[in-house]
């Protein structure tokens, strides 16, 4: 009897044993904001001192989200509830410019940006306080966050002199999600937009969403995809789309809608959607009042217009800024934005895509109303792994332009590939467009107003999904995060946001995040190079986007196939864009022209993009071309082995749920590495005629093996849903 009792005793402790352990495993929902306990006691001191006391001025209620999460977040990493008190007795002080005592505002630099906020350490009486004080709400809002950040990563308080202000007005997500929840391009999960239930029902995911995005400074959010369904214009979807604006104004987000250029036909039985037409246009201005009647603050509307099947203007024989001004009259009055996307490719398939943006706008420089921004991608054929900063960036001095990244990982390894956006994000902004002499980067561009009137912003597609960790990848988080960082100060290293990102979801831990920061700054290039090195680009699977495609030779339009793009032959390889082939290259500046015309000057990261170069052609590095690209591949396949090593590594340094999920998918990703690599050398191989170099492994299969393989239902197919 005795016995089975001690057995059955001890199973009791094994099972409540597993049980904490499943209770207190990190599945990744709680994103950068885990709050984790601070165990270094003698840094929690200082904290804990100061926090023990904390004045909130008026309008900060119990129900004030900066509130909220100050007091969440203290408590879970201080295990404090602090006590709320009159100013002069506090040791953390927070308010508006306005509600503070005077004589704490005299000692603070003036708050000009409305959502910006300083957090200061003063000296009252003797004893320490720090400030933090927003010029409204949601700067107070974005400096309790900011406040948060330094407790995670474990920053000093004693003499914190920030100031801090967004250098982009409209820091907005793009959703591509659809109306059946199915998210085109989304490798997480479905739409995190329960359509069916709202408007009744507020998930807990849509407030944590809010937190998250307020957390780095995203101020808007385009609920559904570019390829718009015309119903979300109809009141049984504007209720929804209601519920959510108001369950996410409190965290100074803005919703904002994708909309279908053809609307007035399908939603308002008009016969035409011709932009000059009086009853067109009528027909927009009542559709924008109704919907500021559910949304008085609404953001405005984004449109795909003529580009991959999308009606637009130019079924009516109109242009771009026809189409666009007649939306930006309809939402002026009630001070909302056009954003119009210049990822345009519809009419003839021209002899290079890359250029056609660039062909349809620059005439239409200056032509724009005030309150259109025009959306432009980061390169000019699509969120390749790697791609020349756009043309237009250099080229539309009289129109705002906003960037649009892609977040989600469509030609990047979906969701399983480890891939830190920081740099390519960096890459992008930091180029030199010479559009006004040296220096002009496109982060220049993007944050200059062109006129009085004008909005600036940056946009990012993005990942998130209904995955219990959001984004498919514990990594992907980290795209996220960094979008949000960069599009509030783009002059922010990805280094820094990379080590606070790991701090704030994994650890503190030195050892920890010192080589996974250099593993994620290298993981961009790790893709670059098993993916498409030297400048090639868009050779992967066709319609599904998954795994390598460099043989695609039929599509439904030439500028779908990969052998468009790669042009390999005999001779060599690559597309000429310079001033020999498309002349895509005259779209730079001269500075810029000059340095991609020429390969000798051309970045060899680059060299494919601009030009057909023969197999035998000498690089830099004294190799021929074709010894070139075989040692990028063969170099992509080590670099994820050796992030395979380091994260193995990592075991026992953080949660080990985290760290088995990433180890899984590494692994993944190091086949998918191998694949492509042994794809591509074996394909391009046909063509160069030249051997794998010795001390190369072999491929496994015969390039017939690559080529049959097949991957039904990938994730990410969607559209006009
Ligand atoms: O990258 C391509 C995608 C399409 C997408 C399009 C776009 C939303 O393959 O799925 O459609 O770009 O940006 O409009």
């Amino acid at each position: 009897m005795r016995k089975q009792f001690r057995v059955f005793g001890l199973l009791a402790f094994v099972w409540m044993f597993t049980w904490a352990n499943h209770c207190f495993a990190d599945d990744g929902y709680k994103l950068w904001l885990s709050y984790a306990k601070i165990s270094d006691r003698a840094f929690a001191a200082q904290y804990n001192q100061q926090l023990k006391q904390i004045y909130f001025a008026e309008g900060i209620g119990s129900n004030n989200v900066a509130r909220i999460e100050l007091m969440k977040g203290v408590a879970a990493m201080l295990q404090l509830t602090p006590q709320v008190t009159k100013p002069g007795d506090a040791g953390l002080l927070i308010g508006t410019q306005k509600t503070l005592p005077a004589s704490v505002i005299k000692t603070l630099p003036a708050v000009t940006h409305d959502e910006g906020y300083v957090i200061k350490t003063i000296t009252t009486n003797n004893h320490k306080q720090v400030v933090i004080a927003g010029k409204t709400q949601t700067g107070v809002l974005y400096g309790v966050f900011n406040f948060l950040r330094l407790l995670q990563t474990q920053q000093p308080i004693s003499t914190l002199n920030i100031n801090e202000y967004p250098r982009l007005e409209r820091r907005v997500l793009n959703h591509w999600d659809n109306l059946n929840r199915t998210v085109e391009r989304g490798y997480a999960g479905a739409s995190i937009w329960n359509w069916h239930k709202l408007p009744g029902y507020i998930e807990q995911q849509y407030i944590d969403y809010a937190r998250a995005n307020a957390s780095i400074g995203i101020n808007g959010t385009v609920l559904n995809n570019v390829n718009a369904n015309a119903l979300m214009l109809s009141p049984e979807y504007l209720v929804k789309v209601k519920a959510l604006a108001d369950a996410f104004r409190p965290y100074g987000i803005r919703v904002y809608l994708s909309v279908k250029f053809s609307s007035p036909i399908e939603v308002g039985k008009l016969k035409t959607a011709d932009p000059l037409n009086s009853e067109v246009r009528q027909w927009w201005k009542d559709k924008v009042d109704e919907i500021y009647k559910y949304v008085p603050d609404f953001g405005g509307f984004l449109v795909k217009a003529n580009s991959e099947g999308q009606p637009g203007p130019q079924a009516y024989g109109r242009n771009h800024a026809d189409g666009a001004n007649m939306m930006a009259e309809a939402l002026a009055p009630h001070n909302g934005i056009v954003m119009w996307r210049a990822f345009v490719y519809d009419s003839n398939p021209l002899n290079d895509r890359a250029k056609q943006a660039y062909d349809e706008f620059k005439p239409l420089d200056g032509k724009f109303a005030d309150n259109v921004i025009v959306q432009v991608k980061n390169g000019a054929i699509d969120f390749q792994p790697r791609e020349p900063f756009h043309p237009l960036f250099g080229a539309m001095k009289k129109t705002p332009l906003m960037m649009e990244f892609q977040i989600t990982q469509e030609y990047t390894g979906f969701s399983t590939h480890l891939f830190y956006e920081g740099p390519l994000f960096k890459e992008v902004l930091g180029a030199d467009t010479y559009a006004e002499g040296k220096g002009t980067t496109v982060a220049k561009v993007i944050e200059k107003k062109p006129h009085s009137k004008a909005v600036t912003g940056i946009a990012g597609v993005s990942n998130i999904g209904t995955d219990r960790n959001w984004c498919g990848h514990p990594f992907a988080q980290s795209n996220w995060y960094a979008f949000g960082r960069m599009a509030w100060n783009p002059e922010q290293s990805s280094a820094q946001i990379a080590d606070d990102w790991l701090r704030m979801t994994f650890t503190n831990n030195k050892s920890f995040v010192q080589p996974m920061v250099q593993q994620m700054l290298q993981s961009r290039e790790n893709t670059v190079n098993y993916m498409t090195p030297l400048g090639l680009h868009h050779i992967m699977g066709i319609n599904t986007h998954y795994g390598p495609g460099p043989w695609v030779n039929k599509a439904e339009r030439p500028d779908w196939t990969s052998v468009h793009y790669h042009k390999a032959d005999s001779l060599g390889i690559g597309f000429d864009r310079s001033s020999t082939g498309s002349k895509a290259t005259s779209q730079y500046a001269p500075q810029v022209q000059q340095m991609f015309d020429n390969p000798a000057t051309c970045p060899d990261s680059n060299l494919l993009w601009f030009h057909h170069v023969s197999w035998t052609y000498k690089m830099r590095s004294g190799k021929t071309l074709w010894f070139e690209l075989v040692h990028h591949y063969y170099e992509g396949v080590d670099s994820v082995r050796r992030l395979q090593t380091v994260w193995n590594g990592m075991q026992g340094k953080v949660d080990q749920e985290q760290f088995n999920s990433v180890k899984q998918l590494i692994a993944i990703q190091l086949q998918e590495a191998i694949r492509w690599r042994d794809a591509c050398v074996l394909y391009f191989q046909t063509f160069s005629k030249q051997p794998i170099p010795a001390g190369y492994e072999k491929p496994a299969h015969p390039l017939s093996y690559y080529r049959d393989q097949q991957f039904h239902f990938a994730p990410g197919i969607g559209g006009n849903i």
